[in-house]
């Protein structure tokens, strides 16, 4: 049983095979489809974003597809950095430049203020069907410095209720016991095994 999933980021990627593993699926990312070019992010939202990704690699490929786009969102910053998360500080979509970013927008500004989520929406796109959405989030506060060494983009200055730690203190197993990725999965359910099975 094989998987795509339309990511070129490491970080997803890793999640999705530990996450997919556990159902017998093996994932194949865009890193291993060099042929297939970036996907214009074009959507206001990221349920559009996430369907524009599956179903330019599901036309592509002729092949069932997950896309996934996420992003953090905090309040204190009008729901920024938003669908915009992975290139907030630029271009070069870099993690350090992106949390310095965030960590100066919120200078000063107390605990019971930082509130914020990270929201992921996972698209499926089956050839000849039409695609459909589901999301999942992780609530949170945004801490004022860096914690933790795991995970990737803002996991070490978001701090998870439901852990009491930084997302980056988490190992990969309690990440994706309650990431607002593996949220979003487990709503696919039984779904995934019938869809991509066929
Ligand atoms: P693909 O489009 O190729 O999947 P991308 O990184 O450009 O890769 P997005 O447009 O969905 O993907 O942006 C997601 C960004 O949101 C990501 O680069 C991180 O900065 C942030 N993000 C998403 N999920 C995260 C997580 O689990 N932990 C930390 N940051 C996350
Ligand atoms: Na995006």
């Amino acid at each position: 049983k094989e998987i795509v999933v339309a990511t070129k980021n490491k970080g997803k990627a890793k999640e999705f095979e530990k996450l997919f593993s556990a159902h017998g699926f093996q994932v194949k990312t865009l890193l291993d489809y060099p042929e297939i070019g970036e996907v214009e992010e074009t959507g206001t939202t990221f349920e559009e974003n996430a369907v524009l990704k599956a179903e330019a690699v599901s036309k592509q490929l002729n092949h069932p597809v997950i896309a996934d786009d996420s992003g953090l969102i905090v309040d204190a910053l009008e729901g920024r950095p938003g669908i915009y998360s992975a290139r907030y500080a630029g271009a070069e979509k870099s993690d350090e430049a992106n949390m310095d970013k965030v960590l100066n927008e919120l200078k000063g500004i107390p605990d019971e203020k930082r509130i914020a989520r990270f929201y992921c929406a996972l698209a499926v796109a089956l050839p000849g069907q039409s695609t459909y959405t589901v999301f999942g989030t992780c609530e949170g506060e945004i801490l004022s410095e860096r914690r933790g060494n795991n995970g990737f983009g803002y996991d070490p200055i978001f701090y998870v209720y439901e852990k009491k730690r930084a997302m980056a203190e988490l190992s990969s197993e309690e990440k994706n016991s309650i990431s607002h990725r593996a949220k979003a999965l487990e709503k696919l359910g039984q779904d995934i095994e019938m869809i991509l099975s066929g």
